[in-house]
């Protein structure tokens, strides 16, 4: 049988992170796509030649050319422009929307039975875009930004409370930007919330709510945290892996619910706009879409995140 086929489309940071991902963890052969000659082919080959010491056998292919990522059974999208410091996600529409139109053009010709997740900022918009101009059904085209939201509160709390990663459950919704909804209610280390532990650490009800405020502030500004700090771009590591897990979930089946830049037609209140809820992801891409109730409190935190993501998806003009 076939080995899945995965094209990432960008060859930056991002993509040589994923393609390098993809090989380590044998989930499929790679096609390496982007614009700059010999950038995707070098990326290939050098992570190629890594395959006798890390003993994996997949295929990596470097190209220019959109007619190599034919038959691609999931397409990421990391082309565009990353942040540089002081600008938002915001900023970085104009361009990368052009970008983003060339891409899909690519995707509907060359790949169009793919699942395609989108990582490309501002992300919210991008996945809109590229809904429109494949014209591929809702599940079939996803965003990557909740699993690294959602990873970057979950290591707040594991190091706050000095617990293992691996027992730390905590999910982000809405939107990818600075209105990005931390549910503190549900967050909870194998089940016990962490607000109750946080108060039994402080022994001070006022300190807990002190501390887990300073928490989903950090995790509101993480991506700004690092752009400011390597000062030439923006997350690479992180992003990569997020998308992975969600690009594994659908070539495994693995029917994770993975927080997901979903298209959602009436649930949490939000009709006809891509938003960050948690999904099924499975061999059908978005199997589910997984409601719950929020309290007045986090419906209101969700609401203001969507308005800044109708803002913005509106000012495309699709
Ligand atoms: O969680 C998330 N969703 C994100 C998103 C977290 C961090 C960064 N996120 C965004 O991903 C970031 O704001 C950017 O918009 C993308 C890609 O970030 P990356 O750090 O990988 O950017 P690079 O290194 O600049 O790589 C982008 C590549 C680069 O090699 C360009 O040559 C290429 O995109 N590029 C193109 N490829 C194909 N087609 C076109 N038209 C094109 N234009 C540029």
């Amino acid at each position: 049988m076939a080995r899945p086929k995965i094209a990432l489309i960008g060859g930056g940071q991002i993509g040589g992170v994923l393609a390098q991902l993809c090989a380590l963890r044998e989930l499929g052969d790679v096609v390496l796509f982007d614009i700059v000659e010999g950038l995707p082919q070098g990326k290939c080959l050098d992570i190629a030649e890594a395959s006798p010491v890390d003993g994996f056998d997949v295929e990596l292919k470097g190209t220019n050319d959109y007619k190599d990522i034919e038959g691609a059974n999931v397409v990421i999208v990391t082309a565009g422009l990353p942040r540089k410091p002081g600008m938002s996600r915001d900023d970085l529409i104009e361009v990368n929307s052009k970008i983003m139109r060339q891409v899909s053009e690519g995707i509907k010709q060359y790949a169009p039975e793919s699942f395609v997740i989108v990582i490309s900022n501002p992300l919210d918009a991008m996945v809109t875009l590229c809904q429109k101009v494949t014209g591929f059904p809702y599940n079939r085209v996803i965003g990557q930004a909740g699993v690294l939201d959602s990873a970057r509160f979950a290591s707040f709390i594991a190091w706050e409370l000095g617990v293992s990663v691996k027992d730390v459950t905590a999910m982000t919704l809405g939107g990818h930007g600075d209105d990005m909804v931390p549910l503190v209610r549900y967050a909870s280390v194998n089940g016990i919330p962490v607000m109750e532990l946080l108060e039994r650490k402080y022994k001070d009800k006022a300190k807990a709510k002190e501390v887990m405020e300073a928490m989903v502030k950090r995790t509101r500004g993480a991506g700004g945290e690092v752009v400011a700090l390597l000062k030439t771009g923006s997350a690479f590591y992180s992003p990569a892996s997020s998308a992975m897990a969600m690009a594994e979930s659908i070539i495994r089946d693995q029917k994770r619910v993975l927080p997901t830049c979903a298209f959602l037609q009436g649930e949490f209140g939000v009709n006809g706009y891509y938003v960050g809820v948690p999904c099924v992801l499975g061999a059908e891409g978005i199997e589910q879409i997984i409601e719950f109730e929020l309290d007045a409190e986090e419906q209101a935190m969700m609401d203001k995140s969507v308005a800044a993501v109708k803002g913005l998806v509106d000012s495309l003009q699709l």
